[in-house]
């Protein structure tokens, strides 16, 4: 839908002020000891995985508002997935949901992943919803339910996930689990949990050696009163509990307001068990917001905490997952979309430019004023230019939102697909 010289012709009219500002940036940084084209490499190298169910309007509880165009089945969605990528460079993989997503023609989809040059990164099982034909019911808990049929049929579930992920080269099962009670006495707190851990090590069990499991956790909702992985404490020790290839997927938006999410970044790096992160804006609790549309500065400090890690040679971390999990009611998706990536690679830019040895010359002299001034200067600095040249080396647009404007691409998905398309997701 969107050739490679069309996106050049998009360019065009922007490219002179963009140079401009670009060389003006690298100059600046030169001048610091730091090579804006290595920091721009490392903007390319970096990727982050669009969730499937994130590509179609998103609703709340009260209603959806649908604007058209949304995709109608898998094709569809990698489709969709695969302009993403053709317009920033830097979303190369999906994140699937079963049985949203349940693959058919596995040929096919394979070729068009190759053709779009993407992925399938991970696959998300989906026990808090039943299904027709179910037989037992999830309206109280799926691997922590007291029934064995329906911890059983649970397992089975996240099982089939691993197979459907297989066939499509994806190594990574995502676990959140809705689980948990919505009145004091309701649920035996520490039966539910190990209830829960021993369907988590069957699923483990039956995972292929080459494959990592992520354990999501969230303080609350559907369930109300407890939930039975509410915290990175909890999903660290059933991982611990599990063996080497479960690892916790850290979600913005699942923490209580003012959580220091950082610290629990940090935290599980020095731990070496951060496995993932579903990315998100959070402004009261799981709103899945456009990522950093509301605290840009928290996001900023999470990468701080990744940057860091990873040069310190005495953390031994596995692979981080990058993954989005925002989706919006009021934008187009595919906008909402390309914002996050944006304001991801603007706080892994700003984080790669911290000035790290001043840093900890300041935190070692106890230095409070100095340490901040220094994480204040890389924050406030303007990275767009680095991250529309990585746009650019990539192929893609200096401007994607504005691309994706100008060529008149929800029209044309509204054309094909039509305007009442609806698509599976939350
Ligand atoms: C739960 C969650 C989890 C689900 C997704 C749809 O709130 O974050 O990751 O799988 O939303
Ligand atoms: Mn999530
Ligand atoms: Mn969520």
């Amino acid at each position: 839908m969107l050739s490679e010289s069309r996106i050049q012709d998009l360019n065009q009219p922007l490219l002179e002020e963009h140079q401009l500002q670009f060389n003006f940036l690298t100059d600046l940084l030169a001048r610091r000891q730091v090579d804006a084209g290595q920091v721009v490499q490392q903007l390319i190298d970096f990727q982050v995985a669009i969730p499937s169910w994130a590509l179609g309007t998103g609703g709340t509880r009260f209603g959806r508002f649908p604007l058209g165009g949304e995709p109608r089945n898998l094709e569809e969605k990698i489709n969709d997935v695969g302009l993403l990528h053709q317009l920033n460079g830097s979303s190369n993989s999906i994140s699937l949901h079963i049985p949203w997503d349940i693959p058919q023609d596995i040929a096919g989809l394979q070729q068009q992943l190759s053709e779009q040059k993407l992925v399938i990164d991970s696959v998300n099982s989906n026990t808090f919803q039943d299904q027709k034909d179910q037989h037992y019911s999830y309206k109280f808990g799926s691997l922590s339910n007291t029934e064995a049929g329906a911890r059983q049929q649970a397992i089975q579930h996240n099982i089939d996930c691993i197979r459907h992920g297989q066939a499509l080269n994806a190594k990574t099962l995502t676990v959140w689990l809705a689980d948990g009670s919505n009145f004091p006495g309701q649920q035996h707190l520490r039966r539910a949990y190990l209830r829960t851990q021993e369907s988590l090590a069957a699923i483990y069990e039956a995972m292929p050696s080459d494959w990592n499991m992520l354990i999501e956790y969230k303080p609350y909702e559907p369930n109300f009163y407890s939930t039975v992985i509410p915290d990175w404490g909890t999903s660290y020790s059933l991982c611990q509990s599990l063996g080497k290839n479960a690892n916790v997927l850290v979600d913005l938006g699942h923490h209580l307001p003012n959580t220091n999410i950082e610290q629990i970044v940090g935290r599980l790096q020095q731990f070496g068990r951060l496995g993932g992160f579903h990315f998100n804006g959070s402004m009261y609790g799981d709103d899945d917001l456009t990522t950093g549309s509301t605290k840009p500065f928290q996001l900023f400090l999470i990468f701080n905490e990744l940057v860091d890690a990873a040069r310190d040679q005495t953390v031994t971390n596995p692979t981080v997952a990058y993954m989005i999990d925002a989706s919006h009611n009021v934008k187009d998706p595919l906008e909402d979309l390309l914002q996050s990536v944006e304001n991801i690679l603007s706080a892994y830019a700003k984080a790669l430019l911290v000035d790290r040895t001043a840093l900890y010359e300041a935190q070692e002299k106890n230095d409070v004023v100095r340490a901040e001034e220094i994480m204040r200067d890389a924050f406030l600095l303007d990275v767009r230019p680095l991250v529309a040249e990585a746009y650019r080396r990539a192929g893609g647009a200096l401007r994607p939102v504005a691309a994706y404007r100008a060529a008149g691409i929800r029209e044309q998905l509204i054309q094909q697909r039509g305007k009442l398309s609806l698509s599976t997701g939350l």
